[in-house]
């Protein structure tokens, strides 16, 4: 009986210790996340944001966070900026000229009149979706805000590539999105299932429109200050 005992003991212990060793295993995160994002023809795209939605979990929502959206020398700087929802964005003027940004966009219409420096308030980018910037005064000036629901986003530099690290091993589906793509980011989706300690690659082959915009340098001395 004792010795039944001890038996079922040492199988409880080891039950437990092979649980706790499983359990760890599984918080390790996955191995980084190479994307390619790429045209038909092999050319790399830049500004391509690409976004990883767990399947079947919701992501934890990540603390509150800020994000600038500058201008300096008359332009946007970043042409791309991708956030998380909720996110709250300052528009520094780093110009000695005033700007007048505004959005047009339904997943935020805003207006910051005439300013030169910093707005006393950011915007808050609360719902998801494409924003399209613009200034009143400066008709060349674009750059767009993609407000995503998932935490899990980066964005391509110009060989096309970028890099997600730290993620928790599971089944992801991975998507892309551009300001220029030809048709749906929703309709981009690929499996992506990720494992502890295992890098992933994912690439996207996208279409992407033209886009036509009158050159600054023919609008700029017309429309200078
Ligand atoms: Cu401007």
């Amino acid at each position: 009986m004792t010795r039944r005992l001890t038996v079922a003991a040492i199988l409880a212990l080891l039950t437990v210790v092979f649980a706790t060793r499983t359990g760890v295993k599984a918080q390790a995160p996955s191995g980084p996340v190479e994307a390619i994002v790429a045209d038909e023809k092999g050319k790399p795209i830049e500004d391509a944001v690409v976004f990883l939605t767990p399947l079947g979990t919701t992501p934890a929502a990540p603390p509150s966070s800020t994000a600038l959206m500058d201008q300096h020398d008359k332009e946007f700087v970043p042409y791309v900026l991708p956030v998380y929802v909720g996110t709250r964005v300052t528009f520094p003027n780093r110009d000695n000229i005033r700007h007048h940004v505004y959005s047009f966009s339904s997943a935020k219409k805003f207006e910051l009149p005439l300013y030169i420096g910093t707005p006393a308030a950011p915007v808050v980018f609360d719902k998801p979706g494409v924003v399209a910037l613009g200034c009143n005064i400066h008709d060349w000036m674009l750059a767009y805000i993609y407000v995503l629901t998932t935490p899990y986003f980066v964005k391509t530099a110009a060989d096309g590539k970028a890099r997600l690290e730290g993620l928790a091993p599971g089944a992801y589906e991975a998507r892309v999105w551009h300001p220029r793509l030809r048709g749906d980011a929703d309709k981009t989706g690929k499996p992506l299932p990720l494992a502890a300690g295992e890098p992933a690659q994912v690439s996207f082959v996208v279409s992407l429109k033209s886009e036509w915009r009158i050159p600054r340098k023919f609008v700029e001395p017309y429309r200078g200050s």
